[in-house]
């Protein structure tokens, strides 16, 4: 069993070059048995309650659909640029907030990292705001291309935050979690592909955040007790 984790692709569009790279990558690599967490930011701008964007990307969740069949199972987690995936509701796909998963013996953590930072409090606010029900319901009677746009424009402006201040925030999370019992923690968002070990009372740990896959061109994989970071078109 391989477990593999993938975040932070920021897929502009369907034309994109990485956009079939991934597709590629998911149907030639992953094998019955093997897990995959989507891990958030996949897209970089995405609606799930849309219609508009589930059928712009409908190659991607026939992809999914088509690994489930296979036998893979497959977690689908929101990001901060692509919300509501629970709405597409393919057969088979678990969509969850963070992933709490047995390797072997050990656990492993994977959440998409954005609630990671506490004190961005402004963006914990447009987080709730962003999901809330009444958006939704806006979205839905607006046009999708009008939204792909705005949002598009917004995500421009909103890079999210990689300072490498954040690097210490997130280590001190992944550190929490040892803590807390698990052996790996995998976590996105910041784009800083870090890689930390740590030990807690003689309990080793160790920390992987996915970094930016159109730059490092990789993804994550644990495989026989051992994260390691693998390249796309491997
Ligand atoms: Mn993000």
């Amino acid at each position: 069993m391989r477990l593999f984790v993938i975040s932070d692709t920021h897929i502009q569009g369907p034309d994109e070059a990485f956009y079939k790279t991934l597709i590629v990558f998911l149907k030639n690599t992953l094998c019955s048995g093997d897990r995959l967490i989507l891990a958030g930011d996949i897209f970089d701008v995405f609606i799930g309650s849309h219609r508009y964007f589930r059928e712009r990307y409908s190659l991607f969740f026939q992809t999914l659909h088509d690994l489930v069949r296979k036998g893979v199972i497959v977690y689908c987690l929101d990001g901060n640029h692509d919300i509501h995936y629970a709405s597409i509701a393919i057969p088979g796909v678990q969509y969850v907030a963070e992933c709490s998963l047995l390797c072997g013996e050990q656990r492993l953590f994977c959440a998409h990292g954005d609630l990671v930072n506490r004190a961005d409090i402004g963006y914990r606010l447009l987080r709730v705001i962003l999901r809330s029900m009444l958006l939704r319901v806006f979205f839905h009677f607006m046009s999708g291309a009008l939204l792909q746009r705005m949002a598009s424009r917004l995500s421009r402006y909103s890079r999210d935050a990689h300072e490498p201040a954040l690097r210490i925030v997130y280590r001190n999370f992944a550190a929490m979690k040892v803590q807390e019992g698990y052996s790996f923690v995998i976590l996105g968002h910041v784009h800083d592909p870090d890689h930390m070990r740590f030990t807690f009372d003689g309990n080793p740990g160790e920390y992987m955040n996915v970094g930016y896959p159109k730059r490092d061109k990789t993804c994550i994989v644990w495989q026989d007790g051992q994260l390691q970071r693998i390249p796309f078109g491997a």
